[in-house]
């Protein structure tokens, strides 16, 4: 039996408890509409497959519903809030400043900080193995690092970002305990990815800062040239915006910033708990090791990028999310 860790349970009753009192809170209604979806593109591949004679009405019309089920499915797991001020929005984001001058200044472990050519993470409370730091990769080798080889949450988060989301009833008080700042430049993204269900509990939370984003599930990511397959469904993610994840939403799909979708600087602040029984590194004289020389190539290889030429994005390897990703990677190492 978890003791002392909240779940998914003490989530619901305190939303409950926070739709008795709505008022306080305005939930965001999820414009359908507004972000392109499969269901354009859809349309005009079922045209072209109407003129070719390959499939009857009634298989395209399944086709469509079944799209048009998941879409619903992905929808129904997925809340929005807004009730960020613009001076409280201003002094988060204040805050994100400080954190990226400290980590240039080497203030931080060296676990905190993870730097990719277009975006940074910083990660606080807890970190773990993923992409390239694992040794075996792939969804489900994710491992959390050995507890004190993160930096601790920084007590602005808890005070500006956590307790008002307490406050308003979205998270129970201690229920994060991990918490990571993603710093994207324009073109960043981070590929389709399910945040790992070992590893995470659920919901994830996220709010979004500086500038406005979407957040797409189902697409599919190729690389050289960067590019994705259209989204099953996108949502809006707008600067103050609390988004967060569960159900099938956060298990059954896979979720991604696509490059086109970060037009300027953009941050998030992802709050999220580890699962009791995730699975943690132990401090052996090898993990550090390992640890080590992996942070001095990736500086090296990073240093080496930035002299030479800028790639257009960089994406981790985390959550690679098919089939056809994997084999195209592995294809190209
Ligand atoms: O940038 C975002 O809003 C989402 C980022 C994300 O999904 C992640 O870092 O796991």
């Amino acid at each position: 039996m978890e003791t002392g860790k909240s779940t998914d349970v003490g989530v619901k009753d305190l939303r409950e408890k926070l739709n008795a009192s709505s008022k306080r809170v305005k939930r965001i209604k999820m414009d359908r509409t507004r972000f392109s979806d499969s269901s354009d593109d859809g349309e005009a591949s079922t045209n072209s497959r109407r003129k070719n004679g390959l499939r009857s009405r009634c298989q395209d019309e399944d086709e469509d519903s079944k799209v048009s089920y998941e879409k619903d499915r992905i929808l129904s797991d997925i809340e929005q809030y807004k009730f960020f001020r613009q001076e409280e929005i201003a002094d988060i984001e204040d805050k994100i400043n400080d954190v990226v001058r400290k980590a240039d200044k080497g203030c931080f472990k060296s676990r905190t900080v993870d730097r990719a050519p277009l975006r940074v993470k910083y990660f606080f409370g807890e970190g773990y193995t993923y992409g390239k730091q694992m040794s075996g990769r792939g969804p489900g080798q994710e491992k959390l690092f050995p507890k004190g080889e993160i930096d601790e949450i920084p007590q602005w988060v808890k005070t500006l970002v956590i307790k008002p989301l307490v406050k308003h009833g979205i998270v129970p008080k201690d229920f994060v305990d991990s918490v990571v700042i993603n710093d994207y430049q324009q073109g960043g993204c981070i590929v389709s990815h399910v945040d790992p269900l070992h590893i995470f509990e659920r919901p994830i939370i996220s709010v979004s800062f500086f500038s406005k984003s979407a957040l797409s599930f189902g697409c599919k990511f190729s690389f050289n040239p960067i590019r994705t397959t259209d989204p099953i469904v996108s949502i809006p993610l707008d600067i103050g915006c609390v988004t967060l994840l569960r159900g099938y939403a956060a298990d059954n799909v896979t979720h991604c910033i696509r490059p086109q979708d970060v037009v300027e600087r953009r941050a998030v602040i992802i709050l999220r708990r580890v699962k009791q029984d995730a699975p943690r590194l132990s401090y052996t004289p090898e993990s550090q090791t390992h640890h080590r020389s992996y942070v001095q190539k990736e500086n090296r290889g990073f240093k080496q990028r930035k002299r030479s030429k800028m790639p257009y994005f960089e994406h981790d390897d985390r959550g690679e999310s098919s089939e056809e990703e994997v084999k195209a990677k592995r294809s190209r190492r």
